[in-house]
């Protein structure tokens, strides 16, 4: 029967890691930032969510599914991006009424990581993206990906650079209602082939403090952190895409480790105090430091987000020294040992 005909389109987003931080929104519910950021894209092939969105009329309702999993749609974020795909679809079936009429119809989302959700590797990131994504392909929307990374902003807000690969840029716009605040490629994967990201999870990886409710304590409460928006993040900005511009692996190593140091003291110069690093993440960073001293130049970045996990950033020429050490490393400090180390490129789509 045709009522119960099912549209469907399949799509996958990978995860990106910061090397400028987003940390602070100027507007929660349209999750516009207090600062620009700059992310890398890692592999599909390690780290990537796959996402199935359809549509039909044999449908009870909105549905949505995380790794098998029955999750609530009534959320704000996930009802945004529902709302701003259906609208952009109803104005195009509203242009060509030969198009099939699927605008209304209800949706069903099912999406699955490659990678453990609780490890804490930005998931809502490679989530948010796909879905958005996914619904776009479905709807056949025209829309570029800058106008689908606001909508992906909407649903997380790191969410909007994974929805190009490679080097991406999210600009924090000045506007009050958003529509210049999304995410624009600086660089393909293609630009600098040789970077790679070592991925070291420590054991039982939980966030303390959600990012969404921890950034705002660290907008209300941080003298540090009005440094940082105004002053630290645009000239680390600046410095960073000129170093991706470049292939300039030393400013990119140290103005990447600076911008974790620089967040990670906000969020522990917020009050009260947020700690997302643990012991056996300063033991890598000091493991990094190490590394870089006695290679005579800086051959590794470490960095961190909301939670204990790093990732470290070199290029492929130094892979054996990198890899070599951290193995080394992961045996011997004590919360490591278990952890699983990934080596992989950080490539395009
Ligand atoms: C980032 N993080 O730039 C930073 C660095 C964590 C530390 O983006 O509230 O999950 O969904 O917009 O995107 C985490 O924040 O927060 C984050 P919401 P999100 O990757």
């Amino acid at each position: 029967m045709a009522d119960n005909k099912v549209f469907r389109a399949s799509t996958t987003a990978p995860v990106n890691i910061a090397v400028v931080k987003y940390w602070g929104k100027r507007d929660a519910k349209l999750n516009l930032p207090t600062n620009s950021s700059i992310s890398v894209t890692l592999s599909q092939d390690d780290l990537r969510t796959l996402t199935t969105a359809s549509c039909s009329a044999s449908y009870s309702g909105d549905s949505l599914t995380l790794n098998g999993q029955s999750t609530d749609v009534s959320g704000a974020r996930t009802q945004a991006c529902f709302r701003e795909l259906r609208e952009r679809r109803a104005a195009i079936e509203k242009n060509d009424p030969s198009l099939p009429k699927i605008s209304t119809l209800p949706l069903k989302v099912v999406s699955e990581n490659n990678f453990p959700t609780a490890a804490g590797l930005a998931s809502s990131a490679a989530g948010f993206a796909a879905l958005v994504r996914a619904i776009a392909n479905l709807y056949e929307l025209p829309d570029s990906p800058e106008d689908l990374s606001r909508i992906a902003r909407q649903g997380s807000g790191s969410a909007c650079r994974s929805l190009f690969g490679g080097y991406a840029a999210w600009r924090m716009g000045d506007k009050d209602d958003g529509s210049d605040s999304q995410a624009q490629l600086i660089a393909p994967a293609s630009h600098w082939p040789n970077m790679r990201a070592l991925i070291l999870v420590v054991n039982a990886a939980k966030k303390d403090v959600p990012s969404t409710s921890g950034m705002q304590q660290t907008v209300a409460t941080s003298g540090l952190f009005q440094q940082r928006i105004a002053h630290v993040v645009p000239a680390n900005m600046k410095l960073m895409e000129e170093a991706i511009h470049n292939k300039d692996f030393a400013t990119f190593a140290e103005v990447t480790m600076r911008e974790s140091n620089s967040f990670h003291s906000c969020a522990a110069d917020t009050y009260p105090p947020i700690f997302y690093m643990n012991d056996a993440s300063r033991a890598a960073i000091r493991a990094v430091e190490a590394l870089n001293a006695a290679a005579g130049k800086t051959i590794a970045a470490y960095t961190y987000d909301a939670g204990p996990n790093c990732v470290i950033y070199f290029l492929e020429e130094d892979q054996e020294t990198v890899i070599g050490a951290f193995y080394k490393f992961l045996s011997g400090v004590s919360g490591w040992k278990d952890s699983a180390a990934k080596a992989q490129s950080a490539v395009d789509l």
